[in-house]
């Protein structure tokens, strides 16, 4: 019974483990995120995938809104609907996954917001840290990767014409937003991995796993199944 289906390797402790993928646009956040969802899958664990803004039905509908190229809108208005979306984002998917042992890879979070609408469009960090812990009920990540890639290489991925309403800001914003993040590593250095993404996806793929599987035999997160 069971044939060529692999036992899993590993368990996950009672309270999951919580991943977020920070970076400018086009820093190659999904690949990597693919490429460690697959491998922690292939470790035995259970994987949840979500991206803001986004990640609930609520949230999506939020995200066709923020980033439409149609409309134009005051910077606070941004930060509440960025919020709203990831209040949705935590109840409906990230609490219940980490409540139920199991890893959440998120595809942005709440560095994106200090990134972006704090250091990119100069609002205060102290009020948007505020709000951030009050959206997502204090859920906060275990390890944060940052793929660091100067703007013009990021945007540069990309197809100009299918820019949203973000990427379509100057490209001194964008490097406030680089600058930013890099900042935010500086200050939370426990949490926040930089990783150069400037380098092959399976190189930046392979220095994230071993990150990641450090920390998560460092903090007792994983055991071997019982048997193995
Ligand atoms: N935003 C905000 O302002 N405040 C907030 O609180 C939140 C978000 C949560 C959401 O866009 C926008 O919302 C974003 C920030 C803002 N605005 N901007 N600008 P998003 O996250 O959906 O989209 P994005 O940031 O522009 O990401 P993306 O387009 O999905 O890119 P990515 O995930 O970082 O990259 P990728 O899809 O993995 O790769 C892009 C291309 O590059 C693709 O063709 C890959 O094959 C290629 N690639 C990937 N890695 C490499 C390497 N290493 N070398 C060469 N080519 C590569």
């Amino acid at each position: 019974m069971g044939g060529d289906i692999p036992r899993p390797l590993f368990e996950m402790g009672k309270w999951g483990f919580f991943i977020t993928i920070e970076g400018i646009e086009g820093s190659g956040k999904s690949t990597l995120a693919k490429g460690l969802k697959l491998y922690l899958e292939n470790l035995g664990l259970k994987v949840v995938f979500t991206r803001e803004p986004g990640g609930s039905s609520v949230g999506e509908k939020i995200r066709k809104i923020l980033l439409s190229k149609e409309d134009s809108m005051d910077s606070m208005t941004e930060v509440f609907l960025f919020l709203a979306a990831r209040r949705e984002n935590v109840v409906k998917n990230i609490l219940p996954a980490l409540q139920n042992g199991m890893v959440v890879i998120a595809d942005r979070y709440t560095d994106s917001t200090l990134a972006y609408q704090g250091y990119g469009r100069g609002l205060p960090i102290k009020i948007l840290r505020r709000l951030n812990k009050i959206a997502t009920k204090k859920i906060y990540p275990n390890l944060t990767f940052l793929i660091d890639i100067p703007p013009g290489r990021g945007l540069g991925r990309k197809n100009e014409n299918d820019f949203d309403r973000i990427e379509r800001e100057n490209l001194d914003f964008h490097k406030r937003v680089r600058e930013g993040y890099l900042r935010l590593a500086r200050i939370a250095k426990k949490r926040i991995y930089v990783l150069d993404g400037t380098r092959d996806p399976a190189e930046i793929l392979e220095e994230a796993k071993q990150v990641l599987y450090k920390r998560l035999v460092e903090k007792k997160k994983i055991k071997p199944m019982r048997g193995e």
